[in-house]
């Protein structure tokens, strides 16, 4: 037994000196000096005790070493388990609670909050920053390297990457080493990456779209990535000229549409643009192709599943559609009655293949209700399928909110916002939002004669919930809309509320931003 994943990242180009990352500051880090980072990271991880099986956390700004801290845990069998570096402690101490890692490393501003966190669960911490400085670094140059791979199957685990849920609360989505590997070779075919495309890489790499979508893809043909720590537009504007292709979410576009810099030319040596994680709007993808000449290709997927389908890189890429099933990858539409439903109706999406995840982490009933016996996870997405195949995602099942790419899931702020004085009850909407597709809305019922202090809830949301979660507008009401089973009518709320980010809203809502 090998470790497949490792192989198809970086074994297989461990020696070669063809460029890897192109970082901000001029210098290129190459594969063959990426696989010498690994190994010294892997030597680390071994001294400490970490064996395959084990729980690393990361929860770091971006950088190279953030990279090889994840392929170092690939090449030793180690469960890696990235989080976004919006978290608050809180929210930390819950994952880290659940998943038992025995090493976290984290941002050296974090450390004296996360310490306490750490100790709970009789972690090791340590920290790497954005200029990869840190007791992570010392860790590392004091490690006698390990060159050879961890054996692992394409069963084992790889990683460990945490959805919310409609419940609030977070699920360790369980991935394998066939997951990853077999969506990135599809998507190596689907979307013809060689070792000459060069992705401008603007993602955070805490999530599936930017770690398993952009960097697998990337490594498995070894290929070049422009690494920078984030989008920012001029940027972005900088690197593209030297860039083939680009993944984003619908605001990255949005924002370049944005900018006069962003012409034609600019974009001339692009071969593709790719789009996911929420809604692109069908208006953004004709701006898009009348500036630049390029079909942006839209495509869906989900923590726990990877890519499911695309748009064709041959072929009409559809506006509003997420395109075909991926090879490989079975795509359905179920109905109420739970049989699989008309060509062109709209129903519940289930998906089934090799990218499918094996369940969450310790929740045997979770996993249960949404991974059937049969292989087909149900999505909580809605859509259709027309007659040409393009898939439609026509909404959701569940109550969650995308924002910016950000998943929220209502019940969590909820919950919070419910606990606070002055606060009868609370519910949480999306509304559209220009730059982030939706912003978060807090609906409040107040307790008493007496309105809420917004300010102090504020601080206290700030304290509890990562900053993307928070939110952007707070609107007070006698009473929540209800159905005769005394279901919170959400659908009348964002009606009523659906323009609060628009200019015009500010005046005339009761709003308070
Ligand atoms: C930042 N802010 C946000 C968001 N991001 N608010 C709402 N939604 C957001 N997504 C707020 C911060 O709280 C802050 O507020 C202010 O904006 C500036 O923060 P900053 O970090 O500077 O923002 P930014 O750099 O402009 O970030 C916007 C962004 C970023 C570039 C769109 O959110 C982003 O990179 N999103 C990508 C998410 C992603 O990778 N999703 C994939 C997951 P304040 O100033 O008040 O503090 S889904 C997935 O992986 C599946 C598999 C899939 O299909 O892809
Ligand atoms: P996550 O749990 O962060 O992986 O988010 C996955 C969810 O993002 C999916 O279930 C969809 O609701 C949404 N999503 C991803 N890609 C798209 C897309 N292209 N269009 C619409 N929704 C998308």
């Amino acid at each position: 037994m090998t470790n497949g994943l490792y192989q198809m990242l970086l074994g297989h180009h461990a020696a070669s000196d063809a460029p890897l990352l192109h970082l901000p500051d001029g210098t290129t880090l190459s594969y063959a000096g990426m696989a010498q980072r690994v190994a010294q990271i892997s030597g680390m991880l071994r001294a400490q005790g970490l064996r395959k099986g084990d729980r690393l956390a990361m929860q770091c700004p971006k950088s190279p070493q953030a990279l090889a801290l994840y392929l170092a845990c690939v090449h030793s069998g180690v469960i890696f388990l990235p989080l976004n570096t919006a978290y608050t402690p809180d929210e930390i101490g819950y994952f880290v609670e659940d998943a038992a890692p025995k090493i976290i490393v984290t941002d050296p501003a974090a450390e004296d909050a996360l310490l306490p966190v750490a100790q709970r669960a009789s972690a090791l911490l340590l920290t790497l920053g954005a200029d990869e400085q840190g007791s992570f670094a010392e860790a590392v140059a004091n490690a006698t390297p390990q060159a050879e791979a961890v054996a692992c199957g394409a069963d084992d685990l790889a990683c460990f990457l945490y959805t919310s849920g409609t419940t609030g609360h977070s699920k360790g989505a369980m991935l394998t080493q066939r997951n990853l590997m077999s969506n990135a070779q599809t998507l190596v075919k689907t979307w013809a990456f060689t070792r000459d495309d060069v992705l401008l890489h603007a993602l955070p790499i805490f999530h599936a779209h930017g770690l398993f979508v952009a960097c697998n893809v990337t490594m498995a043909v070894g290929g070049a990535m422009i690494w920078l720590s984030g989008f920012d537009v001029g940027a972005v504007l900088d690197a593209m000229p030297h860039a083939t292709t680009m993944m984003g979410v619908p605001t990255f576009y949005t924002r370049l549409l944005d900018a006069d810099r962003f012409t034609r030319d600019v974009a001339g040596h692009m071969r593709l643009f790719t789009s996911g994680s929420a809604p692109l709007l069908a208006e953004t993808h004709a701006q898009f192709s009348a500036r630049t000449g390029h079909a942006i290709l839209e495509r869906y997927g989900m923590t726990e599943t990877g890519m499911n389908t695309s748009n064709p890189y041959n072929g009409e890429r559809r506006a509003g559609t997420v395109g075909f099933p991926l090879e490989g990858v079975e795509v359905r539409i179920m109905g109420e009655n739970g049989k699989e439903i008309a060509q062109g109706e709209t129903g519940r999406i289930e998906v089934r293949g090799p990218n499918v995840f094996t369940g969450y982490w310790k929740m045997p009933e979770k996993t249960a209700a949404e991974l059937q016996q049969n292989g087909f996870f149900i999505t909580g997405d809605l859509g259709h399928i027309d007659a040409d195949g393009y898939v439609t995602i026509a909404g959701r099942d569940k109550d969650l909110i995308i924002s910016g790419g950000y998943n929220i899931y209502p019940k969590e702020v909820e919950l919070l916002l419910d606990a606070q004085p002055g606060v009868k009850e609370a519910a949480v909407i999306g509304a559209p939002h220009a730059d982030f597709g939706e912003g978060v809305v807090a609906v409040l019922v107040q307790q008493g004669n007496e309105a809420p202090d917004i300010e102090a809830i504020q601080l206290e949301v700030s304290a509890r919930l990562a900053n993307f979660k928070r939110p952007q507008k707070y609107i007070i009401i006698p009473e929540l809309p209800r159905n005769t089973m005394g279901k919170v009518q959400k659908n009348i709320l964002r009606d009523t509320y659906g323009d609060v980010f628009s200019a015009a809203a500010h005046t005339t809502k009761r709003a308070h931003s």
